[in-house]
């Protein structure tokens, strides 16, 4: 009932409410009564996206016409949590909507909570890639992301007596009403079949079986700026040609369609397990998708940008940044795309490659380095293979030719492994020996790098190799999960600009002692605890006090990020109350132990981990004598819309990993950020960040990476 707008993209609430109820009315996507909050969030998630469109399309027009060299982020995993929220924060408009809805009957923050998690992401490495995509925006780059628009994200974690259990996620179960499939935005990606060679010795891939890519974009709004720009995901899909009418009308259904449910496969789950042949060689499609998709995209917008152009050009228009080794594919496609679809020779051709691409490295560990089966990559990507071969043949020789002195390395600095019983190619290689710079994500890890797993290449290529520690987004990680604790900091820094810089939050260190500014703290701190203590009731029926520290470690599970350490301190803990008298346990601070995060499906360990946490909850919080002084609860299904619940209201949080082994951790800084101490080892960026927050805040203890070692080998030969 809410009268037409003039002007429905105006902000006034009075305009809001008028396009909010006009998508209702025109965008149906329930029956027509209902106005109930899930149908309430879609309609007000449209008209977000209807201002957004806007300065989407003139920053797509903008950079077109200026040409500028533009920075892809090729990642496999964009963990984006919820945008709402982010989207109307970004715009400056929350308290207009937040209006418009009350005057629809509605409440903003329980519209919000309609919207599912998008969780195209595992963990740190795809919040990395999402933090960036706004980090870019707000910074007016000309940036875009690509990735795969998975049917299933990351799994819904379950727990049940036995621990954990993965439910398939749904987040596409109604819609989306964030993305836009653009029609005209189509690139076949072929997979299988052969290599012909031309009469004039030019080689072509054939044959096998062809996928088209078809392009979904994301809006990814800037922080107050007209700069939107554009997280691509591609969906596979088969063509019409591919569907065999003549089978289906013959009853033979399954495979009348059997190139359609191949094409859908590819973009069914993140990650698939890859514990079986099946599950490899779907994993690699996955990747190849992503990568061939995406170049074939961005030489097609390189040429449409500027007619008759030079291909030399290229680099400085184009900058493609590797998110791991995921994407490492690019680095042959490109090759491919350029010399056998464009004409370019060789030379020319690993020119453009070697200044286009970089390569981002997050993981030390053996496990996750990504090595491939020759066997497999000749069968699904034949034409890449000659061309990884021919880069492996180059590199051999100009070392050779170069530093006779490394020849001794070349074993493990190449890129096949021919080892006859496992012949691989190794990834990590292939991008070091490519990518015109990589970086590590943390200044330890980099120095680790350096120091060990690249350490040859350094000597060849002293410049190569750099830090980028990481970062994260303020305004998902304080601005919008906690205004309370905003508010406050602009109040006393008498400035907002912090949002965008947060170097001005010095600023504060001089009130460090005023006792206004401490009662406000601790007024927004309890408020946070009181949200985050009403959401551990809902979710596993533990009451948890406001009261007690709240003490907080989530992650994925992981043996190196060591929950098992932590919840082993809770059963000390326990036993230690229990041997106390009554008024001895009234001195002690009453504490509140939080441990969440997902284990991969089939790691048992970690697993077990899980089951643990939970049963020692069990105990715990079930018994009368201690339940007041502690209490140990796991949290169940840890994902980005959980922590920005979970982090505002923490004051001592674990980052407790074993030196050396996490690359940088991203949570200490969200921790950190809404004025939580930190107990922590001097690992990742822990390191840095103790620098930043200084000492006093940081409780420091373990093991420093260089003894690690020593220590490990120790206690394998039984000497501890
Ligand atoms: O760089 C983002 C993130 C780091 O903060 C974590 O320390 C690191 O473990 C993670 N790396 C990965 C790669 N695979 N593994 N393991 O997820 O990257």
């Amino acid at each position: 009932k809410i009268p037409a707008a003039a002007n429905p993209l105006a902000n006034e609430p009075s305009a809001i409410a008028s396009n909010i109820s006009y998508h209702v009315q025109y965008s149906p996507h329930f029956s027509p009564t209902k106005f109930e909050p899930e149908q309430a969030f879609f309609a007000t998630a449209e008209s977000v996206r209807d201002r957004l469109i806007q300065q989407w399309n003139e920053t797509y027009h903008h950079f077109n016409k200026v040409d500028p060299k533009q920075t892809y982020y090729l990642s496999m995993e964009f963990l984006q949590g919820r945008t709402l929220t982010n989207a109307i924060g970004s715009l400056d408009i929350q308290n207009a909507y937040a209006d418009a809805l009350n005057n629809l009957g509605h409440v903003l923050e329980e519209i919000a909570e309609q919207e599912k998690d998008a969780a195209l992401g595992n963990g740190g490495l795809g919040r990395l890639a999402s933090c960036f995509l706004d980090s870019m925006a707000t910074l007016n780059l000309p940036a875009w992301g690509y990735g795969l628009r998975y049917r299933y994200g990351l799994f819904k974690q379950k727990i049940t007596k036995q621990g954990q259990e993965e439910v398939a996620e749904d987040w596409l179960e109604k819609f989306s009403p964030w993305e836009v499939v653009r029609h005209d935005v189509v690139f076949p990606v072929r997979f299988f079949g052969s290599v012909m060679v031309n009469p004039n010795g030019t080689r072509k891939w054939v044959g096998g079986e062809v996928v088209q890519a078809v392009a979904y974009d994301i809006p990814i709004p800037g922080y107050k700026t007209k700069n939107t720009i554009s997280l691509r995901l591609w969906d596979a899909k088969a063509s019409a040609e591919d569907f065999n009418l003549f089978q289906f009308n013959d009853g033979q259904y399954e495979s009348a369609a059997q190139l359609h449910s191949r094409a859908q496969q590819i973009c069914a789950v993140l990650y698939p397990g890859d514990s079986t042949e099946e599950g490899k060689l779907l994993r690699l499609k996955q990747q190849f998708f992503l990568c061939s998709a995406s170049l074939q995209d961005m030489i097609l917008r390189f040429k449409e940008r500027k007619s008759g152009r030079q291909w030399s050009e290229f680099p400085s228009k184009v900058a493609v940044q590797l998110n791991d080794t995921h994407p490492t594919l690019a680095i042959p496609e490109l090759m491919r795309l350029l010399m056998d679809e464009e004409g370019l020779g060789w030379d020319e051709a690993w020119d453009i490659t070697t200044r286009t691409v970089a390569y981002t490295n997050h993981t030390v560990l053996p496990e996750a380095l990504e090595k491939w089966s020759q066997a497999v990559m000749w069968k699904l990507l034949p034409r890449h293979m000659e061309i990884i071969e021919e880069i492996d043949k180059r590199f051999i020789a100009m070392v050779r030719s170069t530093r006779s002195d490394l020849e001794s390395k070349i074993p493990s600095m190449c890129i096949l492994d021919n080892n006859p019983k496992k012949p691989v190619v190794r990834m990590a290689n292939l991008c070091v020996v490519s990518a015109h710079t990589v970086n590590g994500v943390a200044q330890l890890h980099s120095d680790i790098l350096k120091a060990d797993l690249f350490a040859d290449y350094v000597s060849l290529w002293p410049n190569k190799l750099q830090n980028k520690t990481n970062g994260i987004t303020p305004r998902r990680w304080l601005r919008f999960c906690n205004p309370e604790l905003s508010k406050i900091i602009t109040k006393w820094l008498k400035t907002d600009q912090w949002v965008t810089n947060l170097d001005l939050l010095v600023g504060l260190r001089q009130f460090a002692d005023n006792t206004e500014l401490q009662a406000e703290w601790e007024s927004a701190k309890m408020a946070s605890k009181k949200h985050l203590a009403d959401y551990i009731w809902r979710v596993t029926g533990v009451t948890i006090d406001p009261n007690s520290l709240f003490d907080i470690q989530v992650k994925r599970i992981h043996e190196y990020k060591r929950q098992l350490l932590n919840i082993l301190g809770a059963i000390y803990r326990y036993k230690k109350l229990k041997e106390m008298s009554p008024q001895e346990r009234k001195k002690t601070t009453p504490r509140t132990i939080m441990i969440g995060g997902k284990a991969f499906a089939t790691y048992t360990n970690a697993k077990r981990i899980v089951k643990l946490v939970n049963d020692v909850g069990e105990v715990v919080n079930t018994d009368p004598e201690v339940n007041s002084y502690l209490k140990v609860v796991f949290v169940p299904n840890y994902n980005v819309s959980v922590a920005e619940l979970l982090i505002p209201g923490s004051e001592l949080s674990q980052h407790i990993s074993t030196a050396g082994m996490e690359a940088s951790g991203t949570s200490n800084m969200k921790f950190s950020l809404n004025g939580c101490l930190i107990i922590g080892t001097l690992d990742g960026a822990n390191v840095e960040i103790r620098q930043e927050i200084g000492e006093e805040n940081f409780f420091l203890f373990g093991a420093v990476a260089e003894q690690v070692p020593k220590l490990r080998k120790e206690r394998e030969d039984g000497l501890v």
